[in-house]
């Protein structure tokens, strides 16, 4: 199937302010869909990010691409290659590590190789699952994801979540959640408050949710002396303590005295960061996520490292649309060495750009979907819809600190704070 154009559009949906240890969520999170739309008139959807840095390097791939084979994989990686050269995209947040050359050109070919797989799949009758190597599960875990929260955004009215900033309501959040979605896991983006209230946090889950395995991720917000003393804190109450202190480095140290694994999406996100890592016993468990890993593909050679090496593996998730879920499940489903729920923004937004009814969560997992590709059709009103409020919300990059500053004049982030 060659192409005939590649559609790539802009669009932006209302997010909760929620807090990270770099601010605050802005009203509207951005991302980018991409339409592969081929010379017999079958489509391919792919999902990413919707700063204008990665959006600019996006187009100038889609403008590349018409005559170009879905089947190619190859050919388009040479592509992008080409395209992006030696350009590092960077973001203001810095929440998914740092960046490099090949993490641009990681990030920019996923967005492509998951529509063509979406392509190819619609073409052959067959789910993108079954392109990977076929289903080693049919459905896939997730964990509710917590987060600290202001009770509305700048000049607006409550949203219906409320304002969580203490025990109580973190478990009020949870348990909404709960109700909602059945997850089991529930993981709390921590850097935020000061590490004895998130510990407090955490230990009030604990009470509240039995039995549920629990995860903290305060995003290197940590020096390695405090890191240490919350894992004492939380020993035994964590299936896994994420990225507790920025860096190979610190994160090594803490390793040594943690009584639970240290999970990554920040100290490992290329494949050039696992020998390292693995030689300092930094991290037991490495957060996949196929939007910088290089695509559906790179996340199973990820996988199959990590297996080698005795390492776990989750999935890191950011704010995204049913696009990038729909991928996520299917890699999920084909990649044997998966160890943990994984994360998913899912229950923080209200719109998508999808038909609804494909993802449907059930006891804290998404069956696959068994239509062709990746099992999800865009609903073309709705995905115009959100590239209106992208043209008129007028934000063109995420920038938590900036949003905080205005909540919080003196605010700075948070990095190795505590
Ligand atoms: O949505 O604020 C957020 C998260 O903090 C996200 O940006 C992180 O990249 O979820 C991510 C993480 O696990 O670090
Ligand atoms: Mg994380």
């Amino acid at each position: 199937m060659r192409i005939r154009e590649a559609l790539l559009t802009p669009v932006a949906f209302a997010d909760p302010p929620l807090l990270n240890a770099m601010g605050v969520h802005e009203p509207y999170a951005l991302r980018s869909v991409l339409r592969l739309v081929g010379e017999d008139g079958v489509t391919g959807l792919g999902e990413s990010y919707g700063d204008e840095a990665f959006l600019t390097q996006a187009r100038r791939v889609a403008e590349q691409l018409t005559g170009w084979d879905v089947f190619d994989l190859p050919g388009l990686r040479r592509t992008v290659e080409r395209v992006v050269g030696e350009t590092v995209y960077t973001d203001l947040h810095g929440l998914t590590g740092g960046f490099s050359t090949g993490k641009t050109l990681a990030s920019v070919y996923s967005l492509f190789e998951v529509a063509a797989l979406d392509a190819q799949g619609r073409l052959l009758g067959r789910p993108v699952c079954d392109l990977l190597g076929g289903r080693a599960r049919d459905e896939v875990e997730f964990s509710a994801y917590l987060f600290y929260k202001y009770g509305a955004h700048l000049g607006a009215e409550a949203d219906d979540w409320g304002e969580v900033l203490t025990p109580e309501a973190l478990v009020g959040e949870a348990r909404h959640m709960l109700d909602t979605y059945g997850f089991r896991s529930l993981k709390l983006k921590g850097g935020v408050l000061p590490p004895a209230q998130e510990t407090e946090g955490i230990r009030a889950l604990a009470a509240a949710f039995p039995g549920h395995p629990l995860r903290i991720d305060p995003n290197g917000a940590w020096k390695p002396g405090t890191a240490i003393e919350v894992a004492r804190a939380l020993d035994g109450v964590l299936e896994y303590l994420e990225d507790p202190t920025p860096g190979i480095a610190g994160m090594a140290r803490v390793a040594e005295e943690a009584g639970m694994p240290l999970a990554t999406n920040m100290c490992v996100v290329r494949f050039e960061d696992l020998e390292p890592a693995i030689r300092a016993k930094a991290v037991g468990v490495v957060l996949s996520d196929h939007h910088f890993w290089g695509g559906l593909r790179d996340t199973q050679a990820l996988s199959v490292l990590c297996r080698s090496f005795g390492i776990g593996l989750s999935m890191h998730s950011n704010s995204h649309l049913g696009i990038s879920l729909a991928a996520m499940v299917h890699v999920a489903a084909a990649t044997p060495h998966l160890s943990y729920a994984c994360d998913t923004h899912w229950p923080w937004k209200e719109t998508d750009v999808i038909v609804p009814g494909a993802l449907e969560f059930r006891d804290g997992a998404v069956r696959v979907p068994d239509g062709p590709g990746l099992g999800v059709e865009l609903d073309e009103d709705a995905l115009a819809r959100a590239h209106e409020d992208y043209l008129r919300c007028g934000l063109r990059k995420r920038d938590d600190a900036s949003y905080m500053r205005r909540y919080v004049g003196s605010f700075q982030p948070n990095t190795e704070r505590w």
